[in-house]
């Protein structure tokens, strides 16, 4: 169909680590229930794999290379990976198929894919975890810093063990995190014929973008909250810091198009991805004509130096 840029390929087994933290910082353990296991709320573990997606995007970013994207579809496979890999520890699931099975490809259309498994006692931190990673030379660490590599879903698990138990003596881990990491597919709508050095007088198609998951973002530390239209941060004024947010967004947005339609580009923006979440989208039309662009932008400046009195701007 498109040659076999399509053809699917997987690196697989990326050795697991099992390394015990023994860190004196108590997590999550303050309070406890009656049989002294730390009460662990789904809103805990989701905090926990956001805090891994943002080291392993802070890790990249060190190293020159793009941040990954999050999609929830992702997170869902890194999900039902943790759980399976509490009763057996392996890149084998119980099926025994490969990780990579979990995605369903017409979801996730990825040309590789690379996962990473790491168990811990409790107490355990998110950065405690992440460190086994980046201190095993059995793989992690490059699978994180692979630059090929455009997606990824995180999940963490937490499996109560009874403390008096056979099976605590003998696996005392309680932790499971899970790290799935894949290079998409390239988009087909984004496709240039150039000339083909190897064939002189032909043109070979060549691909100008990554396919665009569902849903995908890019980790941040907290979720920003605008508190009003223009309000980018979330901080609760519209000020200048906000019309510089929205004009990074805007000139990432520009050579993102340009590289997709196969024009000159800036490289550098695009080292820098600039996306705002659905609260953002909505504080950042100031015009709500359901776009963002340079306008949006103007009237921003306009509020910030009192010629234009409310946002949104209202013709
Ligand atoms: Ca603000």
């Amino acid at each position: 169909m498109f040659g076999n840029i399509f053809k699917k390929t997987y690196s697989i087994a990326l050795a697991m680590s099992i390394v015990c933290c023994v860190s004196p910082l108590a997590f999550l353990t303050s309070s406890v229930n009656g049989d002294n296991s730390p009460q662990v709320t789904q809103e805990d573990l989701k905090g926990l794999a956001n805090r891994i997606a943002v080291m392993v995007n802070e890790a990249r970013t060190e190293h020159g290379l793009t941040p990954l994207y999050v999609t929830p579809y992702l997170c869902d496979c890194s999900n039902v990976r943790v759980r399976e890999a509490v009763f057996k520890f392996s890149h084998e699931r119980p099926t025994n198929e490969n990780f990579d099975s979990v995605m369903d490809t017409s979801l996730a259309p990825y040309l590789s894919a690379a996962e990473n498994l790491a168990a811990s006692e409790d107490p355990c931190t998110a950065e405690e975890a992440f460190a086994q990673w980046q201190n095993s030379d059995e793989g992690h660490w490059d699978a994180i810093l692979d630059p090929e590599m455009t997606h990824m879903g995180v999940a963490v698990t937490y499996e109560h063990k009874d403390r008096n138990s056979e099976a605590f003596k003998e696996d005392p881990f309680e932790w499971y995190w899970e790290l799935l990491l894949i290079q998409v597919q390239k988009d087909p709508n984004c496709a240039l014929l150039v000339d083909d050095p190897d064939n002189p007088g032909k043109k070979k198609r060549v691909y100008t973008a990554d396919m665009e998951l569902n849903g995908q973002y890019l980790p941040r530390l907290y979720e920003i909250i605008p508190e009003s239209t223009g309000d980018l941060s979330g901080d609760g004024v519209v000020d200048s810091f906000d019309y510089i947010t929205i004009l990074q967004y805007i000139e990432y947005q520009d050579a993102l198009a340009k590289m997709k339609a196969g024009k000159e580009y800036n490289e550098e923006l695009l080292k820098r991805p600039r996306t705002f979440n659905a609260l953002q989208m909505e504080a950042a039309d100031c015009f709500k004509d359901g776009v963002i662009n340079i306008n949006d932008a103007k009237v921003l400046q306009k509020y910030v130096l009192g010629e234009v009195k409310a946002l949104p701007y209202e013709f």
